[in-house]
């Protein structure tokens, strides 16, 4: 599978003399890394010309790179500041997505496009790829990451990468694995191959801890001060208000007792509230705090959504707070 992969990316590399290499808008780490390194393996082994560009690099990517700068001066990467015309590209490598529509700046209008032959190497579960035979890609979902993809391509090649992309690769598994939480064998065994005598992985851990931000602290601390705490059934409800950062606060709730977490905060024209439920809670209720909240969308003048265990909504102040329709819907489910 990994074999028949890679030979269709060889085939890809074929005949071809410019590349541009890209991943999502809001570049993670594991999109990064990925990018960077293969960007670096195919200018180095295959002496190909290839045009490094993100869209955006998210602020957490950003802080680990310029730690990566600080410790290995002489370690720089070379990135485009636009994409300019297209059609000057042969082929286009998007890694850590498995959608053109995920890429921002491949719009729609651009006619030629199609003309442009393009490979993604992702890790992101697609029904649609399970059986397709000629893919325009590398697909494993069974990778906690694309970075752990991307060095299984270079060992193929035998490539030897170097201490500052080993850095990157280690941080983009780490932070996609959830710190190994979603890793599997695989992912050790390559982590274990990345970390050598030169690579220290305490190291690595402490580079990726970016400073606190003060006030978001606080406004941890205080909501948990304020939480007022409420019991159905067998299950811990708490509520809370700060002035901002009401989903990092509903996070810490959830992750000091809480089995839900109900944060609001104020703005100017209305009430943003974010939801928290430990996954225990959804597996075993039914809870979807996402579709509660589609639901109070619907009779009330307000926006919101998400996933089972993590949604939010906007409401308009002259609907009030609707903190006890909330509070009702949530007991709905938990008395079932
Ligand atoms: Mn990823």
């Amino acid at each position: 599978m990994f074999r028949s992969g890679l030979h269709s990316f060889h085939n890809f590399l074929k005949n071809k003399t410019l590349f541009l290499i890209t991943s999502h808008d809001l570049v993670d780490l594991d999109g990064f890394a990925s990018s960077v390194c293969l960007n670096f393996f195919l200018q180095t082994q295959h002496q190909i010309e290839t045009f490094l560009y993100f869209s955006k690099i998210s602020k957490h990517t950003q802080f680990f790179y310029e730690m990566v700068k600080k410790k290995f001066p002489n370690f720089q990467v070379v990135f485009e500041e636009s994409v300019g015309d297209l059609k000057k590209f042969d082929g286009i490598i998007i890694l850590d997505a498995n959608e053109l529509d995920q890429i921002i700046f491949l719009d729609k209008s651009f006619h030629d496009f199609d003309k442009i032959p393009y490979f993604f190497i992702d890790h992101h579960f697609k029904e649609e790829f399970k059986n397709e035979e000629h893919m325009n890609g590398i697909f494993f979902d069974d990778y906690a990451s694309t970075a752990e993809i991307v060095v299984q391509i270079l060992d193929e090649y035998n490539f030897h990468i170097p201490t500052p992309y080993r850095y990157l690769l280690v941080a983009g598994i780490l932070s996609d694995s959830g710190y190994f939480k979603f890793a599997n064998n695989k992912t050790f065994k390559t982590v274990a191959k990345l970390l050598n005598d030169k690579s220290d992985y305490q190291e690595i851990l402490m580079m990726l801890k970016s400073k606190p931000d003060i006030s978001k602290k606080i406004a941890q601390i205080k909501g948990a001060q304020r939480a007022e705490l409420i019991k159905i059934s067998d299950w811990l409800i708490g509520i809370s208000e700060v002035s901002s950062f009401e989903a990092s606060v509903a996070n810490t709730l959830t992750k000091i007792g809480f089995d839900i977490a109900v944060v609001f905060s104020e703005r100017t024209n209305e009430y943003r509230v974010s939801l928290r439920a430990r996954k225990k809670v959804c597996l075993e209720t039914g809870l979807h705090l996402g579709k509660i909240l589609e639901e109070i969308s619907k009779s009330y003048n307000a926006s919101g959504g998400g996933h089972d265990g993590a949604a939010s909504i906007n409401i308009l102040k002259e609907e009030g707070k609707l903190r006890d329709v909330i509070l009702a819907k949530i007991r709905d489910v938990l008395n079932k």
